[in-house]
């Protein structure tokens, strides 16, 4: 039988291509900044004129299909993931790197029917990296398999997570606390590479083996997700229950045993839903 969604990847991938090289062109040039939420969350001309660009790319192809951008929903957009085929796009994902020039920075889109992730594309543009997974098929990087390290002791993972500053005292409290803990299990280590997408493709080849983050958006996930499941990784909430792409949080992991494991170690803090509040 014909993969119905094969024409849609293919489009995909190009699209992901085009974006990466304005992407490119732009850091080239004088960087605009822009705020969003607070003096830390970052926009810039570029993330929203890349959003455009695929989102009128990918609507002239399949207009009947649905979207979520992350630049659309800061704009007022709804974020509710229906059962319609859905692309879930972020146009920049590591948008600090890119104002800093800090070289991991990607173009991630996650594409769901019936809520189901069924295919992901990740293209970390300035490493020219393109991270692809179609649901059953395996994940490949620049067309060549990859897979997880499988580790299953925690205590020999190299564990990626996102630090970032949080108004709300507690939260910022519990998320010190967190990376503490992890540290004094002790791990091999933890970085902190910038893109969750990116991190989530790095525990896909194995170049890390977990990755927890509270607070991201399904946009930041959804790609990475496919890239992530299909190279044999384990995705779960924070809490060590299933993964719920809208609900902001997320253990990636090498093994289910790695995963339990952190989750185990973790604090939760509330952070809202993408399809409700949002907070
Ligand atoms: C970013 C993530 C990054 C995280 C930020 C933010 P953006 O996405 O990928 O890893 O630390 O909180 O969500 O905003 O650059 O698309």
């Amino acid at each position: 039988m014909t993969d119905p969604w094969q024409e849609c990847m293919e489009h995909c991938v190009e699209v992901a291509k085009q974006a990466g090289k304005v992407i490119r062109e732009a850091l080239q040039g004088d960087i605009a900044v822009m705020h969003k939420s607070s003096q830390v969350d970052l926009v810039t001309e570029t993330d929203q004129r890349v959003e455009q660009l695929i989102i009128s790319s990918i609507k002239a192809k399949f207009p009947a299909h649905s979207f979520i951008g992350e630049e659309s929903v800061a704009a007022g957009a709804p974020s509710a993931l229906t059962d319609d085929p859905t692309w879930i796009i972020d146009p920049i994902d590591g948008t600090t790197n890119f104002v800093h020039r800090f070289p991991f920075v990607s173009v991630s889109i996650g594409f769901t029917v019936k809520k189901e992730i069924e295919f992901g594309v990740v293209y970390s543009c300035i490493e020219d990296k393109m991270y692809t997974a179609r649901r059953g098929k395996g994940a490949f990087c620049n067309g060549v398999p990859i897979k997880v390290s499988g580790q299953e002791d925690l205590s020999r993972c190299l564990v990626l997570t996102e630090l970032g500053f949080k108004e709300d005292p507690q939260r910022f409290d519990t998320m010190m606390a967190n990376l503490r803990r992890i540290l004094a299990i002790p791990v091999h280590g933890i970085r902190s590479p910038g893109s969750a997408a990116v991190n989530m493709c790095l525990v896909a080849s194995g170049s890390a083996d977990a990755y927890y983050h509270q607070g991201i958006h399904c946009w930041d996930m959804a790609g990475g997700a496919a890239v992530l499941t299909e190279a044999g990784g384990v995705i779960v909430d924070i809490s060590g229950g299933p993964f719920d792409l809208m609900s902001r949080r997320l253990i990636a992991a090498s093994s289910g045993a790695v995963a339990r494991s952190l989750a185990s170690h973790l604090t939760q803090f509330h952070v809202g839903r993408d399809d409700t509040d949002g907070s």
